[in-house]
């Protein structure tokens, strides 16, 4: 009698243990196939990420590329897979025109207060001097073309304050430095081709920026993209108090789209020594009727580094080439430029090119001997 009730008791807490069990079992293996499940998921997730990351990070990439429109069309479909749904948590959406970041008016300190050779805000850029924002797609790619020769503060100068506002107006960048290689007589319009040149052999782009040196700007809502038209940036300048000296300037900052460039033939080879190379580019730019686009005066704004005057060009030559662009401009200029690429190298700021430009050819001096005997 006693025994019975005892093996009753044992089925009966037998059966206890295996009812109560089976809710822990189906838990721990629901719980072991969903790790599973969702480990597999990510994973497939990650792979989709890197497919996607490497996509962004080739060079073939444009404003235009596919999967950057399909992945904004689905944005209100429902989402189906996991691609669909790292397409629209993870798409980039092409950067606003007026990014929320900018500040307006810069405070430019460039008295020695300031340690020009580093700035928080290199650490991230790329050596060669590149950088794009990461969380939208930038508007263009733009190379920063800087004529250079025996300028370095000025150089650490610019960047330190043209770098942060680059990166606030959230453009793809990279820094170019084109010096002059030796003594002779600088060369500006000459070394700009050269560098044009070399630079489309390195990487595509979508607007170049002629930056002399010395130009702080003082206003990061000026931006540095390129207009259909040639864009003379730099309006309003201190030394010139903050206006416009002539309608034909573009000398200082000058923005340009590549076609553009091509349809002028560049700048002229021709003029060694300071002086009315940006003139020159400014007739080319009128006699191929494409207009001159400003900011306006209150953000076109720059502050030009003091600095003493370089070997002029002597006046009569110049005046003498600047009558005569018009016949001349179509055989002077990229079409014919003659340099020799000394070195590309690159720094973690810039890429650094190196060019062998020659020496100014005597017959320059023959025209000036020719038209002071005149
Ligand atoms: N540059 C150099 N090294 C040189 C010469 C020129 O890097 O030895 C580059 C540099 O980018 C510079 C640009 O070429 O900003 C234009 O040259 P510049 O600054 O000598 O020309 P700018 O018209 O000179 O600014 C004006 C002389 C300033 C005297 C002021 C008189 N009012
Ligand atoms: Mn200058």
């Amino acid at each position: 009698m006693l025994q019975a009730s005892h093996s009753r008791l044992r089925k009966h807490v037998f059966a206890c243990i295996v009812v109560l069990s089976v809710p822990l079992i189906v838990n721990v293996y629901v719980t072991i196939g969903f790790s599973v499940k969702k480990a597999n998921a990510l994973r497939r997730n990650d792979n989709i990420e890197d497919s996607i990351e490497a996509m962004i990070d080739s060079e073939d990439v444009t404003m235009t590329t596919p999967w950057l429109l399909v992945s904004r069309s689905i944005a209100n479909k429902t989402i189906k897979t996991a691609k669909e749904f790292w397409s629209v948590s993870h798409s980039l959406n092409i950067c606003s025109s007026s990014p929320i970041m900018l500040v307006g008016r810069l405070n430019i300190d460039l008295s020695d207060n300031t340690n020009f050779t580093f700035h928080k805000e290199y650490l991230d850029i790329i050596s060669g001097g590149t950088w794009k924002p990461r969380d939208c797609f930038a508007r263009q790619r733009v190379a920063i073309i800087i004529p250079f020769r025996d300028r370095r503060k000025h150089l650490e100068q610019l960047q330190y304050y043209l770098i942060p506002m680059l990166k606030r107006q959230q453009l793809n960048f990279r820094f170019f430095v084109v010096e002059q290689n030796g003594n002779n007589t600088f060369n500006k319009g000459l070394i700009m081709n050269a560098a044009f040149a070399e630079v489309r052999k390195i990487e595509d782009f979508d607007c170049f920026v002629f930056h002399d040196v010395d130009m702080i700007p003082e206003d990061d809502r000026n931006i540095y993209t390129c207009t259909d038209a040639p864009k003379h940036m730099s309006p309003a300048l201190d030394k010139f108090g903050y206006r416009l000296p002539y309608m034909q300037l573009v000398g200082g900052v000058l923005s340009m789209k590549p076609d553009v460039f091509i349809a002028v033939n560049g700048y002229s080879n021709l003029y060694w020594g300071w002086g009315a190379e940006d003139d020159d580019m400014a007739a080319r730019i009128k006699f191929k009727n494409l207009g001159i686009v400003r900011p306006p005066l209150t953000t076109g704004r720059y502050r030009m580094i003091k600095h003493s005057k370089r070997e002029m060009n002597p006046a009569k030559i110049r005046m003498f080439l600047l009558k005569t662009v018009k016949n001349r401009f179509m055989k002077d200029g990229l079409n014919s430029v003659q340099y020799k690429t000394v070195f590309v190298k690159l720094t973690p700021l810039f890429t650094h090119i190196m060019v062998d430009v020659g020496e100014p050819p005597k017959d320059t001096n023959k025209i000036t001997s020719m038209m002071t005997q005149t």
